[in-house]
């Protein structure tokens, strides 16, 4: 037709250029959406309730270290209420304008769970978790109840009523899981020349954790907020493109293997629990699980 003007919507090339948020192929053999119902849920809390530790101990330890606000306590209520199958909120969360909201070192645990998790402050704020403190954890000489000392205060030495001077093996820490969010992650320049507080603090937490033999896992909360698929529901968790841009991210900027990195989107204003996200956090706890069998292990040896 004479005049006629082939026009292109630029939003309707745009959405047809990029790539689907969807891949062809979960990235996690184990994740795939159409495997996630409740007999893969109960095979993994059969999972977790059979493994057993070396001489005797009943509960491993685990400390969740991470930066302010990356979900670390959200995370700990998460796990407790994917294995109850129903919601429980044990330790405090919230947002908090820039400090730690929380204050104590909690040490939490649920009936039928072999783990004990370990709710710190986190580690890039004013008012972070020392070395001195971390080392104290790893070693089991702070009580539940301890309360992280004040960086900008004169306070110099730590409450004896939460300090524990000949800790026994059973209070050592097994297992570290350092709690990173996606949203905040997508700030941190994957460049080792670039300066990032985070990544610092993170690397300098890696080699505390060293000196200890301890290898951590690495937990990407919040991944809801990086891809909308997730948002509609965490069963796409291991299909989701961003989610697995975002855990080789993790894996470029702090080091871990890809299979020792564990997406979740955890339990914040739910009043029940569903499958779709208790899987992708049993998987989290069943990993953590091994790994504190596995020191256990080689601790006997
Ligand atoms: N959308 C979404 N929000 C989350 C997730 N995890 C945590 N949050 C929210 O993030 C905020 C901080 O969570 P917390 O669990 O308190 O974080 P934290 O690491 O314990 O923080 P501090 O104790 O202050 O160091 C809260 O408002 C949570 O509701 C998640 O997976 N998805
Ligand atoms: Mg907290």
């Amino acid at each position: 037709m004479e005049g006629a003007v082939s026009y292109i919507n630029p939003w309707a090339w745009y959405r047809w250029a990029r790539p689907h948020p969807i891949l062809d192929k979960p990235w996690r053999r184990e994740g795939d959406p159409e495997q996630i119902n409740e007999q893969l849920a109960e095979k993994l809390r059969k999972d977790i309730t059979d493994i057993k530790f070396n001489r005797g101990m009943k509960k491993a330890n685990v400390i969740v270290l991470g930066p302010a606000g990356a979900g670390k306590s959200s995370f700990i209520n998460s796990l407790l209420s994917c294995m109850k199958g129903r919601l429980s909120k044990k330790t405090t969360t919230s947002v908090s304008d820039g400090d730690s909201f929380t204050t104590k070192m909690l040490k939490l645990t649920a009936k039928d769970l072999n783990i004990r998790l370990f709710d710190t402050m986190g580690i890039n704020v004013k008012k972070f978790i020392s070395e001195e403190e971390i080392k104290s954890i790893l070693e089991g000489k702070l009580k539940h109840g301890y309360s992280f000392r004040k960086k900008d205060t004169t306070e110099s030495e730590p409450n004896t009523d939460y300090t524990n001077v000949e800790p026994k093996e059973n209070e050592k820490i097994q297992v570290a899981v350092i709690v990173v969010a996606a949203d905040a992650m997508k700030d941190i320049p994957s460049d080792e020349n670039k300066m990032s507080a985070i990544r610092e603090k993170v690397k300098e937490i890696s080699e505390v954790l060293k000196e200890y033999d301890i290898l951590p896992i690495y937990i990407l909360t919040n991944v809801d907020a990086i891809c909308a698929e997730v948002r509609r529901s965490p069963k796409m968790i291991f299909q989701s493109r961003a989610v697995h841009e975002m855990v080789k991210k993790v894996h470029d900027t702090f080091g871990p293997d890809e299979n020792d990195i564990f997406p979740v989107v955890n339990y914040v204003k739910e009043v029940d629990t569903t499958t779709v996200r208790d899987i992708p956090l049993l998987f989290a706890l069943r990993h953590i699980v091994r790994l504190a069998a596995d020191h256990a292990e080689n601790d006997s040896i």
